[in-house]
């Protein structure tokens, strides 16, 4: 998101190797692209002044046939992108965080979990809430490997603003020698800084789910749930 560009009265702009665009309406715009998790190539186009994106999810090289994305930590919004499975992220130098879920086309069953933990409110229309429902959300992605999950919930931990935490992530093996060392880490986290680690035990809707190894930590709170097979058939 390092270019900026203009558009026309038309909304037209070009990017620097000359290729077209068609912008919502014409103004000052940062533009870029960001690689999916399966490496498929996305414009993006962010108007900082009305503080919402734009995501070319068709690849027609058109902003104003997408749907404006407010700022991720203000309003909750998720957005799908067409060609992955279990991708949440966030594009560098934007306000916005991206989901996708293959499988429920509705509701994303990370981003169901992140919901019905922290920011839920009347989830689904019902009367189930999160931890702090309607919340602000601050995003944080982790690299994968055991020392980007700490860095990432120290990052989280250390933000003034946040007062809860959770976390979405797949059912991950890390080196142990008879004890977690991430448990012990994620135990030292909420003890130092006084925040809970609500961990969702998966989301595999109306079945039971055991929980991985955050679970084991002491200071975290396993969070169960249950969805009725009325409910898993309306998300899916
Ligand atoms: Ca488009």
């Amino acid at each position: 998101m390092k270019v900026e560009v203009i558009a026309g009265d038309d909304g037209y702009f070009q990017d620097l190797e000359g290729k077209g665009y068609r912008a919502p309406g014409p103004g000052k715009y940062r533009f870029g692209s960001f690689l999916s998790g399966t490496k498929q190539p996305y414009s993006v186009l962010w108007s900082q002044s009305h503080g919402v994106v734009w995501i070319d999810l068709n690849q027609n090289r058109n902003f104003a046939d997408e749907e404006p994305l407010p700022d991720a930590s203000k309003h909750f919004k998720v957005t799908f992108l067409p060609d992955a499975r279990y991708i949440r992220t966030a594009i560098p130098g934007s306000p916005v965080a991206i989901t996708m879920d293959a499988v429920y086309e509705k509701a994303s069953a990370h981003t169901t979990e992140v919901l019905s933990l922290i920011a839920g409110n009347s989830f689904l229309g019902a009367e189930a809430n999160g931890v702090a429902p309607a919340s602000q959300l601050l995003p944080v992605v982790d690299g994968g490997a055991l020392h980007n999950l700490i860095e990432s919930f120290l990052l989280a931990a250390e933000t003034p603003a946040v007062d809860v935490m959770t976390l979405s992530m797949s059912i991950r093996s890390f080196p142990n020698d008879g004890e977690s060392f991430l448990a012990l880490m994620l135990d030292r986290i909420v003890t130092t800084y006084g925040k809970p680690i609500f961990d969702g035990t998966d989301n595999n809707l109306c079945r039971v789910a055991p929980r991985g190894v955050t679970s084991v930590a002491q200071g975290t709170v396993a969070s169960g749930r249950n969805v009725w097979r009325a409910m898993e058939r309306s998300v899916k």
